[in-house]
């Protein structure tokens, strides 16, 4: 296999506008409707623009998409595997018509390029899951994109690529494949292996790619995607920060680091073949593919989408014609009597292999536990550590839930003071009488109107938990939905405890404290909670506390021992 051919399909794409013609295009742009593209859209039109989806030339046309869902081939026969679509609105495709051109614009505003519309369709999203991700069922995280969050309108056409995407972070690491090769050609590097990761490495993921690079006789490009990847992976600032890290444990001159701006659908074997195009497009010759390749974890019953060898037994079928070849991930063990990593299946029975799976791992730096520097490097640990603190380090929010007069303010209060008596964070109190003469003072409590309501608490708690502070939200938040949009929210920066103040309403009722009850039952209150507008219970709250049976200091120091269970006060 030559080094440097061009790539399958013909030469190189580069869908840029020159300068002047860029100029006038974005004074064009003006006349036609525009599309304000999403994160996803971005990711694509990025990498179609500078030539790492060659031979695509804009968003795939119908016949072009119909055979990439059916066989993996465009209309004129060329392998590809991955439907790169124009997912819009019903209303925006109403605005516009095959032959003209749409605008497509940045989240700023920018013009990214302007697309000259070749077909409008509505696809068959339930055939496009089965064939392209081999399931319905929206565990996938694919699936779930395509059916609720991708438009149903399809626009497809060729580009005329007007602004490159703008990127803040990074901006040294990032390159077009024209710029990749161009430095392999400088380096003299004729064979080049890449490396394709979502995830921070350790020792392990070191030793294999450098071994691989080794029998390969190549040269070695850690190509991690920075773009879109799986929902809970390590955020690509701090993965960046740990390659960095990684890089320096390779011998001098044997090894790049180049971010690569993908979206990806984690779709097994058919996301093989496609980053397979995309390293040769970048100029590689090599691409490890692993057990598992880029895997969407389990479906709804608990099992694998894809056949632990399917994404490298489908690479091998189309090998030859990629004209780029697979190098097969051999799994690295550490063997402790050796002081060495060496290939799983090259071990004995004398050989004491020690192996810190993900889950444990990330368990170990929750809980700020020892991570040994035969898995990993310290200054690798030490950036992830940053990120994700040991949870006594992390901000949470203890959410209270329940009937007015249940009580949940006055638990609350207590919290707030026992939280202060023992210091280390900020304790910020979002009371429900509070917030709705502060945040929310225009608001009232149609269904509407509470869900508005909880979700902006939901949003400043985030943010407080975010920055490492300890939120208390004591609302009434009677509706599940919008309680777990909250957690949503809030679980991605920290902890989440929901406290369910299970109070009857006749308790309440009889409280009737602020005699909101008797107005309620006299009609001079409308939507009031539990006697004319519902309460959702809680099903899973961390926390149930019966006033009825506890006092509010018993309630309040009930949950901060559950907060010391969680890890989060100690
Ligand atoms: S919600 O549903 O979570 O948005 O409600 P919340 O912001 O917690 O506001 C509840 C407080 O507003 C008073 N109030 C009412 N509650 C329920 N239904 C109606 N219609 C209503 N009108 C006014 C009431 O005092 C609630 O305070 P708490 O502290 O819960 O008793």
């Amino acid at each position: 296999m030559g080094a440097f051919k061009e790539p399958h399909g013909g030469e190189l794409k580069q869908l840029y506008l020159d300068e002047d013609a860029a100029e006038q295009a974005k004074k064009d742009a003006a006349d036609y409707p525009t599309w304000d593209l999403t994160a996803r859209q971005l990711c694509d039109i990025e990498l179609i623009l500078n030539g790492a989806f060659s031979p695509l030339e804009g968003f795939l046309g119908k016949a072009d998409y119909d055979g990439v869902v059916d066989n993996m081939r465009l209309a004129n026969g060329i392998l590809w595997p991955m439907p790169i679509t124009l997912d819009v609105s019903e209303e925006f495709a109403g605005t516009i018509k095959e032959g003209g051109k749409v605008t497509l614009r940045d989240a700023e505003g920018d013009v990214i390029a302007l697309l000259t519309v070749s077909d409008i369709w509505t696809p068959d999203k339930a055939k496009e899951a089965r064939e392209v991700f081999g399931s319905e069922d929206e565990a996938h995280p694919a699936v779930h994109y395509l059916n609720n969050i991708a438009g149903p309108v399809y626009v497809g056409g060729s580009l005329e690529g007007v602004s490159v995407p703008t990127h803040y972070d990074f901006k040294l690491l990032r390159d077009t494949p024209a710029e990749l090769r161009g430095r392999f050609r400088k380096l003299g590097w004729r064979k080049v292996v890449a490396f394709q990761t979502r995830n921070p490495l350790h020792r392990a993921h070191q030793e294999l790619t450098f071994r691989a690079a080794k029998e390969s006789e190549a040269n070695l490009l850690i190509q991690p995607v920075v773009g879109l990847t799986k929902p809970g992976d390590v955020d690509h600032y701090t993965r960046v920060r740990c390659y960095e890290h990684v890089l320096e444990q390779y011998p001098e001159q044997t090894t790049t680091l180049s971010l690569l701006n993908l979206a990806m659908r984690m779709a097994g074997p058919r996301e093989a073949v496609w980053h397979g195009l995309v390293r040769k497009n970048y100029g590689c010759t090599h691409i490890i593919i692993g057990r598992d390749h880029a895997g969407p974890g389990q479906d709804s019953n608990g099992e694998d989408f894809y056949g632990p060898y399917d994404a490298q037994e489908l690479f091998k079928e189309h090998e030859e014609e990629m004209d780029i070849s697979m190098v097969p991930f051999k799994m690295m063990v550490y063997a402790e009597n050796k002081a060495q990593y060496i290939p799983a299946d090259e071990t004995d029975k004398s050989d004491n292999v020690l192996n810190i799976s993900g889950t444990e791992f990330r368990r170990r730096l929750a809980e700020g536990l020892d991570i040994p520097d035969w898995f990993s490097y310290p200054k690798v640990v030490e950036e992830l550590r940053k990120s994700y603190p040991p949870r006594h380090k992390q901000g949470f929010t203890v959410f209270f839930t329940g009937l007015s007069g249940s009580g949940k303010s006055t638990i609350a209060n207590a919290l707030l003071v026992k939280l202060l008596e023992q210091g280390g964070r900020a304790v910020t109190l979002f009371d429900g009488d509070h917030v709705r003469k502060h945040l929310s003072s225009e608001l009232g409590f149609s269904k509407e109107h509470r869900d508005l309501n909880i979700t902006r608490i939901g949003y400043v708690a985030s943010e407080v938990t975010k920055n490492g502070g300890a939120a208390i939200c004591a609302p009434i938040a009677p509706y599940t939905a919008t309680r777990r949009t909250v957690r949503n929210m809030i679980e991605a920066h920290g902890g989440f405890i929901e406290v369910f103040v299970s109070t009857s309403l006749e308790v309440c009722e009889q409280r009737d404290r602020k005699g909101l009850y008797a107005a309620a039952r006299a009609g001079k209150i409308k939507e009031f909670t539990g006697i004319s507008d519902p309460y959702e219970e809680p099903e899973n709250a961390e926390v149930v506390i019966d006033t009825e049976e506890l006092s509010p200091d018993l309630a309040a120091q009930r949950i901060l021992v559950k907060l010391e269970s969680m890890g989060f006060i100690r």
